[in-house]
């Protein structure tokens, strides 16, 4: 058993009903924990492309750390994502932000096929909002508490990831 936080991002096509059967998939698997809103997010990176939606989902369950990349990739490939430039547009990204096994330990790891904490995680805005939402209390793994490490960003970075839920 393990617990994941999962990063999930969309920005082409019907992005709303793509991250909600994510996350409904998720929810049948029996291993959602939490989710948080969704939020709409300036693109992040060197590539020019549309606003994302973005959302976090805590999971738990009989899976290990590339067990919950593998359903992540699954999640992209139900959601008809093809492989196009990397930080480019997509219809699903479903990252993984950190995994902690049962012993209350993170998984820590440097692979490129899965690097552990995600290693961009703590400076994106789009991950740490939701993060802090669903989970205020939240802690990214050798970087820190989540509302800590939200206090270190632009302001402007933080105030342009808005609640997009309540206005839909
Ligand atoms: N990989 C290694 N570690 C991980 C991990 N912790 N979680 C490997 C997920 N994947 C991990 O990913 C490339 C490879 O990373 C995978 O094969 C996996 O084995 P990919 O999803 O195929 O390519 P990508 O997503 O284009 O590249 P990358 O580096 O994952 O980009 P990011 O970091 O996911 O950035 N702006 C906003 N506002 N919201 C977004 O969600 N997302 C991106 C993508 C850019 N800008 C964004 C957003
Ligand atoms: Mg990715």
């Amino acid at each position: 058993m393990s617990r994941a936080v999962l990063s999930l991002g969309a920005n082409l096509g019907d992005r709303a009903g793509t991250l909600r059967a994510a996350l409904t998939a998720l929810k049948d698997d029996g291993v959602l924990v939490a989710r948080s809103t969704l939020y709409e997010t300036p693109p992040w990176g060197p590539v020019e492309q549309p606003p994302y939606l973005n959302a976090i989902a805590v999971v738990r369950g009989d899976r290990d750390a590339p067990g919950w990349l593998d359903r992540a990739h699954e999640l992209e490939q139900a959601a008809g994502r093809t492989r196009e430039v990397r930080w480019g547009a997509r219809t699903l990204d479903v990252d993984v932000v950190t995994v902690t096994g049962d012993d209350g330990q993170p998984v820590v790891s440097d692979d490129p096929e899965l690097t552990l904490p995600h290693p961009r995680a703590h400076e994106r805005a789009f991950v740490l909002v939701p993060w802090a939402a669903l989970d205020p209390r939240a802690v990214l793994p050798g970087k820190g508490p989540v509302r800590e490490l939200l206090a270190d960003l632009d302001p402007a970075d933080v105030a342009a990831v808005v609640r997009w839920d309540h206005l839909h």
